[in-house]
């Protein structure tokens, strides 16, 4: 109570008050920012049988309930009085319904557990870009985790007082039942619901724990931020940031937004370069420039494929017992220590996994194998534990934003990197063309080609025209707009159907997008951007991998595929026409202006161009 009271904000107050009544714990704990309440809330992940100690010291694992691995975009609605405000896939409900089965399923949630109110800071805490929120949730682990991802906020709290305009995210686990290792898993999958209430910057949690739906701070804060970003002419991204060094030492900070699962982490884990953040950025027009901050100071990052050769300092920072590690959906073995798929070549006959007690060849019930970890299996970690973390990941007024990247999962239409003649031309042809596969990251079929613009379809709590139409107005009013670029690490020989990257050129793109930033590399136009000449990438290709890069390679990655292009803007025009709501009319102009390019360089040269031809 003290701890509440030290903060003079009634309206925090009430809130915490109305969430006691509702879901009747039967203990509350409220965390200050003292290590101490850390500690208490970390050992009460293990008494409560949320997480379970592992060989190595401060590494704990977690089981989310076999089916609830991954967001549940089915469940995850905008609670809006309009009923036809968003676009039908961003998934909307009326208000007042929503709140009333919400409110029905919290009566007595939480009956027998003990609450956690905590306070966290989006964003460094001593800047303008920090917004406070409040997280109630009778998960430790939940607590738990958002302490390693997030800044602990309780000291904003107590500055901001009464003008504190906070966010609330509530969160129970429902009920559970004994899963994998004795670990108590969510029984109640059927009643899972994410309803978020824009009106009352509210998001609502419950019957789920897998981190992408409960972790509060997370997707479910960045969809409120998205919101009250659009209406305050900054961005929210699911974006990067990171420091690539150019020629002559110098260096750039890029953001950068790719799906899940389509290479994002792994973009700003490249040796040699540092990161300040692997998904959620907050961007603002410095008035000469943009300047960002990593929402967040951790990342939740997805293990599969994690290994000591092609990964090496997240695997040292994993396998390292100093580092505060929580592992989920993970393979324990019979000694105790973990594996994920992918780590060595080395996979055990047996041991406890997401599925319960799990040996090689074991299928679900639908005759499907199941895998020695989840796909999607996670862990978090603080960002401070990587040694290439950026020194300006505290810096309370961000860094000078000078590249922003969008990619994606496309086999056959955009080269390796490309950038855009303009930021109009960035915003509409890269970052709202965005298309991708469908990826483990949310429940449902993956591999489905899908509609993505600014790898921020998920979270968008804004129609799609009108958060397009907010970036488009984001650059035009800064003198001086990051450049735009496009990757794509996915690109595919269409004969042999595999890929026309290895896993590490992506360093060679980040270098030339670096000096192209500062006006130290060539490009050639393309109809639809600027691409690298074969000189600089030979050169840049030698520099950073020591390879020798042929002119072959550069045919085959950068030839211009007119079809493909055509294709992709038939496609898009459709849903910014019909689906799309409040599309800008210069998206069409500007879509319609790449169509005459592309047909022109068509009818005279054909339809697969090579670079040395353009
Ligand atoms: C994530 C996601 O976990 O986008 O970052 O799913
Ligand atoms: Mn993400």
């Amino acid at each position: 109570m003290e701890r509440l009271y030290n903060i003079n904000n009634p309206e925090l107050h009430d809130t915490v008050a109305k969430f006691i009544e509702l879901c009747q714990p039967s203990s509350v704990f409220v965390a200050s920012d003292a290590p101490a309440d850390w500690n208490y809330i970390r050992q009460s992940a293990m008494r409560n049988h949320e997480e379970s100690p592992l060989k190595l010291k401060n590494h704990t694992v977690h089981y989310d309930a076999y089916g609830d691995q991954g967001r549940d975009k089915k469940n995850t609605r905008y609670l809006l009085d309009d009923p036809n405000y968003l676009e039908p896939e961003l998934n909307q409900m009326d208000r007042n319904r929503g709140l009333d089965e919400m409110h029905g399923l919290m009566n007595g949630i939480m009956k027998g557990k003990e609450m956690f109110v905590c306070f966290f800071s989006l964003g460094p805490v001593d800047s303008q870009y920090a917004i406070p929120c409040l997280q109630i949730t009778d998960s430790a682990y939940v607590a738990h985790s958002e302490h390693i991802l997030y800044r602990t906020g309780y000291r904003l709290f107590e500055r901001h007082g009464r003008k504190a305009k906070f966010f609330r995210l509530i969160h129970s686990e429902g009920r559970t039942s004994e899963g994998p290792l004795g670990l108590m898993v969510c029984d109640n999958l059927d009643s899972r619901r994410v309803y978020i209430d824009i009106k009352d910057e509210t998001v609502y949690s419950v019957n789920t724990q897998y981190g992408g739906n409960s972790i509060g701070m997370k997707k479910l804060a960045m969809r409120l931020a998205i919101n009250r970003a659009c209406s305050e002419d900054w961005l929210t991204e699911h974006m990067f940031i990171m420091s690539v060094s150019a020629r002559y030492g110098r260096k750039v900070y890029l953001t950068g937004a790719f799906p899940s699962m389509c290479g994002k982490t792994s973009t700003t884990m490249v040796p040699g370069e540092s990161i300040l953040g692997d998904d959620i950025a907050f961007l603002r027009n410095a008035g000469d420039c943009v300047r960002a901050v990593n929402v967040e100071k951790g990342m939740f990052g997805v293990i599969h494929g994690i290994n000591p050769k092609d990964d090496e300092l997240q695997w040292k920072a994993l396998r390292d017992p100093q580092n505060e590690v929580i592992f989920s959906n993970v393979l324990v073995k019979p000694d105790g220590d973990i594996y994920w798929d992918g780590m060595d070549k080395e996979i055990p006959e047996k041991g406890i996994n997401h599925s319960g007690v799990w040996q090689r060849g074991k299928k679900d019930p639908a005759g499907k194998e199941i895998p020695v970890s989840h796909k999607n299996a996670r862990f978090s970690i603080s960002l401070d534990c990587l040694d290439n973390v950026d020194m300006r990941l505290e810096d309370p007024v961000g860094v000078k934003v000078r590249g922003m990247i969008y990619g994606g999962r496309d086999s056959d239409t955009w080269v390796p990197v490309e950038e855009a003649f303009d930021w109009q031309h960035g915003i509409i042809t890269k970052g709202a063309s965005l298309e991708s596969e469908t990826t483990a990251a949310t429940l449902g079929q993956p591999g489905v080609m899908t509609f993505n613009p600014m790898s921020n379809l998920d979270f968008l709590s804004v129609p799609v025209g009108t958060y397009v139409q907010k970036n488009l107005e984001f650059g035009a009013k800064c003198q001086n707009p990051p450049r735009i670029f496009s990757v794509n690490y996915f690109l595919k020989d269409t004969e042999s159907d595999t890929y026309l990257n290895t896993k590490t050129d992506k360093h060679i793109w980040l270098k030339w997008i670096a000096n192209r930033v500062h006006e130290d590399a060539d490009a050639v136009r393309t109809p639809t951007g600027m691409i690298p000449t074969f000189g600089d990438l030979k050169e840049i290709f030698k520099e950073v991998s020591g390879r020798n890069y042929s002119q072959e390679d550069y045919v085959r990655q950068f030839s211009f595929w007119a079809q493909s292009h055509l294709h992709k803007i038939d496609r898009l025009l459709v849903l910014y026409r019909d689906r799309v709501k409040n599309t800008p009319p210069v998206l069409f102009e500007v879509m319609e202006a790449q169509r005459a390019r592309i047909d022109d360089l068509r009818n005279r040269k054909g339809d697969i161009v090579s670079p040395f031809d353009l």
